[in-house]
């Protein structure tokens, strides 16, 4: 049966999913701990600047899509709807670094994208202790 709520919790998680599963491979490349592959980099970057562009549409106007509410699984907070403004203040600030750190990883430069990857890790880490519920 169709669940607009666990159809939104889906997309959002999917959306978020991606970004992680790249957002970890580059973090291995800044760290070291894989070779800095540059095309590989950049091709990354890419995929979660255009993927950061689609979470907030699986929030918007659903709180009842909060982990307390909800029945699917899900870390979102309460806050997100009563701090809206706010939420979404941090959404477009990963969509702009992460647009931003694509731009800088065309270069192929490791050091000209470390301070920029390192933004947006920031971003990430706020936004998590802000609004994802922690496990
Ligand atoms: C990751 C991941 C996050 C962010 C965050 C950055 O690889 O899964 O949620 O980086 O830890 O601070």
């Amino acid at each position: 049966a169709e669940d607009p709520i666990h159809d939104a919790i889906e997309y959002r998680k999917g959306a978020f999913s991606g970004i992680a599963w790249n957002f970890k491979r580059m973090a291995g490349m800044v760290k070291g701990e894989i070779p800095f592959n540059a095309e590989e980099f950049a091709k990354r970057a890419g995929y979660v600047a255009t993927l950061a562009q689609l979470p907030l549409e699986g929030f918007k106007d659903l709180p009842d899509s909060a982990m307390d509410k909800s029945k699917t699984k899900t870390a979102a907070k309460p806050e997100i709807w009563k701090d809206w403004a706010d939420f979404e203040k941090d959404m477009k600030a990963l969509e702009d670094g992460s647009a931003k750190l694509a731009e800088v990883a065309k270069k192929g430069d490791l050091d000209a994208i470390k301070p920029v990857f390192a933004e947006v890790g920031k971003t990430c880490k706020g936004c998590h202790d802000e609004f994802k519920e922690k496990h």
